[in-house]
């Protein structure tokens, strides 16, 4: 395989060959896919996640299914193997074969068989709708359907915890946006676990300047903890001494998406009353996000505290993503907030998480202002989404020359390119092949 460093080489030779140099970086990704393939799964990163992970499965999946869609499919379904009786769908599942020391919280911390307990976003659907569409393989579709059908219903059911028809997060991890300053309020209530209790895994692989403190870690545990001593069961959330709850906008855009395309889905099997049904959902929840989390003064998205009752005004990349939403009815005010100076769309590199006017923000701390590319995707997506080419063609542009310079990093700053985390991470390369294989 050539690496991104023979990648650079061959840009500071001055090869110009936009289409050979495009072939260089799609070899270098299928690479990174196929060092961190496991048989039926993708790690996220060898030394960082050395298990299967939800949402990057489902990021995983949308690029590998222009390398094998065989290897799309079985990604899938590995995942959604591990789905609960309830419906949910797990934010880990464990490798058994990997050593129990490699990663807290482990299968012996959240006692649920080789699963977490928390979810991630809802980006299955897309992933499943996508790797269909790439290869079209009815018995795949058909048997994903119910799957996902029963994963929507539980959040729609179990986690309407504001009763405002916005699916609340109960961890910063399941946000996957773990350390967002978003999530500092409402976790300042959470008593941290004392740090002498647990062992960081994490610590190992990234520099501790980047990554969460040990007092929001002491929260994390605690909250996570909590939840599972519950028995994972959300009726009893709200009464938790502890409990954090909150209406994120990104987690209920993606959801949103998620229920447009579940209606493709089901047109596509011949269900016309699903069909409609998912598109009633999806309009539904639309609609929540902006009755509910937008703010017209700010001209955002803002998290809502279902606890308090009150939003969380700060900016961060999550108040994007409701551009998915074609028919967002605030959309031309969100491209607005967007294309100023706190994002900076078309200035800075990739998608910031966060407000670069913000005095907290940090270009390297994890989700407090580097790039992520999977936002950065999902932007763009949305970009193409409200007829934005200019802005999606420079994204994209900006995304791939990022992946190169920086191996395939897991962050990068914003302002000066640099990469952050782990590298060869398999959503940036996964969604490398993604942006490859499609023009703007
Ligand atoms: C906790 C795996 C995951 C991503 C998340 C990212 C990070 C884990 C961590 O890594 O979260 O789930 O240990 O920090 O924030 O988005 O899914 O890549």
């Amino acid at each position: 395989m050539q690496s991104v460093a023979h990648l650079n080489d061959h840009r500071r030779a001055g090869v110009t060959d936009p289409t050979g140099t495009e072939q260089w970086l799609r070899n270098a990704a299928a690479g990174v896919l196929a060092g961190n393939w496991l048989g039926s799964s993708t790690v996220p990163s060898r030394g960082l996640y050395p298990h299967q992970w939800s949402w990057d499965s489902a990021f995983i999946a949308l690029g590998l299914r222009h390398l094998s869609p065989e290897r799309a499919r079985l990604e899938l379904r590995t995942l959604f193997e591990a789905q609960w009786a309830d419906g949910r769908v797990p934010h880990i599942v464990f490798n058994p074969a990997t050593p129990a020391e490699a990663y807290f919280p482990g299968p012996a911390f959240w006692q649920a068989g080789q699963t977490s307990g928390i979810v991630q976003p809802p980006v299955h659907a897309l992933a499943v709708w996508e790797v269909y569409r790439a290869n079209p393989d009815t018995d795949f579709l058909k048997a994903m359907y119910p799957k996902l059908a029963a994963w929507h219903e539980y959040l729609r059911s179990r986690r309407d915890l504001g009763g405002r028809g916005l699916v609340s997060i109960v961890h910063p991890w399941e946000s996957g946006m773990d350390n967002s300053p978003a999530w500092d309020g409402p976790l300042s209530r959470v008593r941290p676990i004392d740090p002498a209790e647990f062992v960081r895994r994490d610590l190992e692989h990234g520099d501790a300047a980047d990554r969460p403190t040990d007092d929001d870690y002491g929260r994390y545990v605690r909250l996570a903890a909590g939840y599972r001593d519950l028995g994972y069961d959300d009726s009893h959330w709200t009464s938790f001494a502890d409990a954090f709850a909150v209406e994120d906008p990104g987690f209920n855009a993606l959801f949103a998406a998620a229920e447009h395309v579940m209606a493709e889905i089901a047109t596509e099997l011949g269900l016309p009353g699903k069909a409609a049904g998912h598109r009633a959902h999806a309009a539904r929840i639309t609609q929540a996000l902006v009755s509910t989390l937008w703010d017209a003064e700010a001209g955002f998205f803002f998290p809502r505290d279902a606890l308090l009752g009150e939003l969380v005004p700060r900016f961060t990349c999550a108040g994007l993503l409701p551009l998915l939403l074609a028919d967002l009815p605030v959309a031309e005010e969100l491209l607005r907030t967007a294309t100023g100076p706190r994002f900076g769309l078309g200035v800075a590199l990739g998608v910031p998480s966060y407000d670069l006017t913000a005095a907290d923000f940090d270009a390297a701390k994890y989700w407090r202002g580097p790039s992520w590319f999977n936002v950065g995707w999902l932007v763009h997506r949305g970009l193409l989404a409200h007829g934005e080419l200019a802005h999606a063609r420079r994204l994209r542009s900006d995304l791939l020359d990022s992946a190169w310079r920086n191996d395939f990093a897991e962050y990068t700053d914003p302002l000066a390119g640099a990469g952050h985390g782990a590298r060869a991470f398999s959503w940036t390369a996964a969604l490398t092949v993604d942006l490859l294989s499609s023009t703007t």
